[in-house]
Formats: C-alpha cells, structure tokens, sequence
C-alpha cells in the first residue's frame, strides 16, 4: 500500500526502565515499588534486603549495555525510543532534597547514546513504580505531601534534560491504580475505593503540575498522559449492557478526562455519590488541574466485553479487568484477545472525545519463541500481529486521527509487567535469558527485526493489507 503515514511519523519501540535496566541498587539508586514486587504487579509483595535476587533486578542489563541496544534500534531505523526514568535513580527514598548525580548522569548517557543516531526519546516520568520509602514513611500517594516530592523530581529532570528530551509522559496507565493499588499509587492492595480515589486525585494533580513545570522549562516541549487502552465492547445489544459498558468505559476514561479537559467529568458527581465516596479536592487542586497534556497517549493490546448477566461475570471473574471474553476473536498464549480493528475504533473515539494529537505507546503480542537449530527465531505470529495493528492506524489515519507516533512494545525481550516473567516476549530482538534468570543474555535478531525494518524504511508503505493474525 502506499503510505498513509505522514512525512515525519515517529517509529519505534517502548521501554521502562524496571524491566529492562537491571543494577537496581547500582550508582546509589534506591528501592522502588517494582523492585518489592519480584514477582510482577499481580505476585504480591515480597518485602526485601538488598542482594535477595529476583528476576528484575538483572533484567536484561540495559543498564550498562545499552549502547549496544540503542545501535540495534538504529540499525532497525527507530526514530523514536519510550522508556521511563527510574524516579528512585534520581531520589533514592523520594523525599530527599538534592538529587542523586549518578542517577543523573545515567540518563544524561542514555540520551547522548540516542542522540548519536538521531532517535528522539519519549520519557515517561513514572512507570509503574516509585520510590518505596515514600511508600513506607509518607503512604505513597495516599500523602498529598506525596504531590511535593513528585513535582520536585519532575522539575529536577526537566531543568537537567530540557535540550536533550521533548516529548514527555507523566504516569504510565495512569488508571491501573484501581487494578493494581500498589504499583499505581503505593497503596496497600486491600486499600478502600475511598483512598485509592482520594490517592489518584492527588497523583492528577501532581500529573497537571508536571505538566505545568514542563511547559515553563522546556522550551518547545510536548507532554502527555498515558492510558491503558481498554476499550470494552457490550456483549449483547441488550441496552443494559450498553449501559453497562458505557459507565464501565468511563471509568477508565475518567482519567483522560481530567488530564485533557481540566477538570473532573460531571459524571463522577454520582460515580463517587452511588458509592458513598468523598474526595478532598482544594480550590488550588482545581487550579492547578487546569494544567491540561499536549497529546493522549495510550497502551493497546486488547478489548474485552461488558455484560449485566450475573453467571458471565462470576465466570469472567479474576481476569486484570474483569472483562467478559469476545466471542468473535482469538486469543494469544496469554489469553489476550486479538482484535486489531479495536486500535481503529480507540483512535477514533479518542480523537473525537479530546481532539488532540494521539500517540501510541504500546502495542504487541507477549508470545513464547522458540529458536530454530540454527539459533534463528522465526516470529511470523508476531508479525502478522502487528501488520495488522498497523494497517488499522494507518485507517484510522485515514478517517483524520491525527497521529504523532507509534512505539511497539518490547522491541528488545524484557521481563513481563504482570508476572515478571521472562518467557513472554515482546521483542524484535531476542536475549538469551529464562524466567530462572539463567542464560548469557546475549542479543540476537528475530524474523520481525528485518521485517519492522522494513515497515520503517518504507514509512508504513511495506504493511500487507490482507495478511491477518485475526479479526
Ligand atoms: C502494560 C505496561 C507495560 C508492559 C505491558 C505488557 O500494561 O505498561 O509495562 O509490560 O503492559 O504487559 P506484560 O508485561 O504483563 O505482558
């Protein structure tokens, strides 16, 4: 197909810094709500010493080896790499006063390694984790005290990296917290409704000063949210069910809401009144959300189903989302259900709720790969994954979304989010390493790397139209 992708569309591929950098007390780093949760944000807490080992804290050793990444990425042509800052390099406990300089200094490392080849960063500020002494002595963001050390470390590495970074991220799916208490807000994960709203009101808050402290600093600089994308379909057109799904799809675009339009939706007036919650919100927390993003940015990996139906629910139960499978689509090994058309229908909805520029910053297929004798990794599922997707930005494009840019998740293997598993990969580039920890962790390219080369060089025009993973 031709390409439908404007002239100076960034590509690439996403990262966050606990799950590719490793040295987690290296350079004088502290603990973060990641590294107490070794097995994934869904495997608990596992309250540790330094030294106990858990597979994030090598991962894939990003931390000294980027530059050998950064030159695959390169060689992929990326023009644009996400990854996150480890809040905990720059304030080991978060509440510090002066920042730590070698945590500095790391960033500065990594963005001159970038620079080199021209690949523009895309930081995300907090993803999925923050310091855990902020956690344990203030009660994370239950602690509006928790606002203050947050804008400090913004303003710290806005000043320190203003002409090196211009696009910026402040929570990475920021409407997890619900799903997971701890690694969005540093709450406990039996925490109530109650606080883990009044939590989230006061980590939008510090998102809006961000985004504030940003636009003073940087000159030139473009700053967005970030959402879990989880658009959900009503299983029948029972108009219950309809109902049902339009408040289920609220709650998660609440978050958009607040961070694009500045202030709170008049929905959540009953949201918060049906379930007898109260939040504080101050005149000046109401001035300073007036503070809006640039552009939405959001993850993509699947849509799911609402129903009013009591059995499917009990059955569905337990699942990250509590959604009710789609009859009509395939799911990957993880049971993520494959529905490609569904990043069109987001975009759309997106563009025409907010009218802003969209970025998509995640967006793969997390699948076990088997190298061939030869040590080859021939990963066509995931390629006609995302050829897929791909041909449906590109119509969404076509329907007038304006897009800024797309960062595959996991261009590189990396340990997993969910269950810190390393057998779930994501990557173009395949690295030796097992969900023991075991293996060289040497870096070797996949059938996808030649291929997602070739979709770059070709701005989009190398996308097969009729090849189909599903849906
Ligand atoms: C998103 C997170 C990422 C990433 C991805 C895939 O929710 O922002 O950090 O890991 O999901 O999830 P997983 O790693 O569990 O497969």
């Amino acid at each position: 197909m031709n390409s439908p992708f404007p002239e100076n569309f960034l590509w690439g591929g996403a990262v966050a810094a606990n799950q590719v950098e490793g040295a987690y007390l290296t350079d004088g780093k502290g603990l973060s709500t990641s590294d107490v949760q070794p097995k994934g944000i869904f495997g608990g807490v596992v309250p540790r010493k330094n030294g106990d080992s858990g597979i994030k804290d090598v991962a894939i050793d990003f931390y000294h080896r980027f530059p050998e990444d950064i030159k695959l990425f390169a060689e992929m042509g990326f023009t644009c790499l996400r990854t996150s800052i480890a809040w905990t390099r720059i304030f080991p406990e978060g509440d510090e006063q002066e920042p730590n300089e070698a945590g500095l200094a790391f960033y500065d490392r990594l963005f001159d390694e970038m620079a080199k080849y021209n690949i523009t960063p895309l930081v995300t500020l907090s993803h999925y984790e923050m310091p855990y002494g902020l956690v344990c002595k203030h009660g994370g963001w239950g602690n509006r005290e928790t606002i203050v050390f947050f804008e400090r470390y913004a303003r710290t590495v806005f000043q320190r990296y203003q002409h090196k970074v211009k696009y910026w991220l402040t929570f990475n799916e920021i409407n997890m917290s619900l799903h997971a208490p701890l690694t969005g807000v540093g709450l406990p994960e039996n925490s109530t409704k109650q606080a883990i709203y009044q939590a989230i009101h006061h980590q939008l808050v510090a998102s809006a000063k961000a985004v504030k402290a940003c636009h003073e600093i940087i000159s030139g600089a473009k700053i967005g949210n970030m959402l879990l994308g989880g658009l959900l379909y009503p299983l029948s057109s029972k108009p219950e069910d309809v109902m049902e799904t339009l408040q289920q799809n609220r709650e998660w675009l609440f978050f958009g809401d607040v961070q694009v339009r500045g202030s709170y939706p008049a929905y959540m007036k009953r949201f918060f009144a049906d379930r007898g919650i109260d939040i504080n919100i101050t005149a000046e927390d109401r001035a300073a959300l007036k503070s809006t993003v640039d552009f939405i940015s959001f993850s993509y990996y699947m849509t799911g189903c609402v129903t009013t139906d009591e059995e499917l629910n009990r059955k569905a139960r337990g699942n990250i989302l509590s959604m009710v499978p789609n009859p009509h689509l395939p799911s990957s090994d993880w049971g993520w259900q494959i529905d490609p058309k569904g990043i069109r229908i987001l975009m759309n909805e997106l563009y025409d709720r907010y009218q802003k520029p969209l970025f998509i910053v995640e967006n793969g297929l997390g699948a076990y790969d088997k190298p061939e004798a030869d040590g080859s990794i021939n990963d066509d599922y995931r390629i006609a994954y995302l050829n897929d997707h791909l041909v449906q930005v590109a119509e969404a494009i076509a329907d007038g979304v304006d897009v800024l840019g797309y960062t595959s998740w996991g261009p590189i293997d990396l340990v997993s989010a969910s269950k810190a598993e390393f057998s779930k990969r994501y990557g173009f580039i395949y690295v030796d390493r097992d969900d023991e920890g075991n293996g060289t962790l040497e870096r070797r390219r996949k059938k996808s790397f030649y291929w997602y080369q070739g979709v770059i060089r070709s701005n989009g025009a190398a996308l097969k139209k009729a090849e189909s993973s599903a849906g």
